[in-house]
């Protein structure tokens, strides 16, 4: 009699890019079992038909099986939140926290600037991230309008549910703040990272995040002001410790996958005396 072995169920990458009159207007990504990819591409192409904006007129999708020896399991970075008066005290809290992590302070508050300013060719958003020299503030990514795009990443999917409704019970339940979170723990693992920048370039969501290994994700409640269309990432390299090709077949290759919260403290205000 032949026994089979009992097998680890597949999973399956399923990616989403959604354009209008050939501008980006949403990507997203999960890993999911096998059973769970008609559900999981579905709920990702309605995201981009969603009507309270305008719908995507092309939306790509994209299915790949994982080899389940590829994966690499890891817990999600703590998080804390900073409440801060307004936006402005906000980009200087941002700027404080990235110095905190080592980034000098001209360097930080060039990077944010940059964010604000729109990081792409002609003050555009950018669809990926900024990749920026953490010594001397040089921009390292080789395309200035694609930038770096993190990918191949999410919540072990026995373990969502618990750590969706363990975010939840802490007010941390948007979906946007779990993605964030998730793409964040997967570049602050990468080779050679220093810190991360970050907030939406969705005009309705102004909470922004710095992130860095000592410290974690560190959410500011106001980077922007509602209605202000600029967002987007800026990582932070030590270009001593990774090489720019190493670093970007990381983030775009390598398989992530998370199976446990970090620490979640409450929010607290933002103190400007730090500054
Ligand atoms: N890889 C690299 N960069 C990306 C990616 C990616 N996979 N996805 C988006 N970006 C860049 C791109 O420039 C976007 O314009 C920018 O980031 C913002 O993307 O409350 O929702 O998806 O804790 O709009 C952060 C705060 C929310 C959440 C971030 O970003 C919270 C957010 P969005
Ligand atoms: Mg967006």
């Amino acid at each position: 009699m032949i026994i089979s072995q009992p097998m680890a169920p597949s999973l399956y990458s399923v990616r989403m890019r959604a354009s209008l009159h050939g501008q980006h207007l949403a990507g997203a990504e999960r890993i999911v079992d096998e059973a769970a990819v008609i559900e999981a591409s579905s709920a990702l192409v309605a995201r981009a038909m969603d009507a309270s904006h305008s719908p995507a007129d092309e939306i790509h999708c994209r299915v790949e099986r994982i080899e389940t020896t590829e994966v690499v399991y890891q817990r999600l970075p703590d998080v804390s939140t900073y409440q801060v008066d307004d936006w402005q005290q906000g980009r200087l809290a941002a700027a404080w926290l990235l110095a905190n992590a080592g980034i000098q302070k001209d360097i930080a508050t060039r990077a944010v600037e940059l964010l604000a300013d729109g990081a792409g060719p002609d003050g555009a958003v950018m669809r990926g991230a900024v990749l920026m020299d953490a010594k001397t503030g040089a921009r390292l990514e080789g395309d200035p309008s694609r930038g770096v795009r993190v990918s191949r990443m999410d919540l072990v999917p026995e373990n969502r549910q618990f750590i969706e409704q363990l975010m939840l019970s802490k007010e941390l339940g948007h979906h946007r703040i779990l993605e964030a979170l998730v793409l964040a723990g997967k570049v602050l693992s990468a080779p050679g990272i220093v810190a991360e920048l970050c907030w939406s370039d969705d005009p309705s969501y102004i909470t922004g995040y710095v992130a860095d290994s000592q410290n974690g994700y560190q959410r500011i409640s106001e980077l922007k002001q509602t209605g202000d269309m600029s967002g987007g990432r800026v990582f932070f390299v030590d270009l001593s410790k990774t090489s720019i090709a190493e670093l970007v077949e990381y983030l775009e290759g390598r398989v992530i996958l998370f199976n446990a919260c970090g620490m979640i403290s409450p929010p607290e205000k933002w103190l400007s005396d730090d500054e």
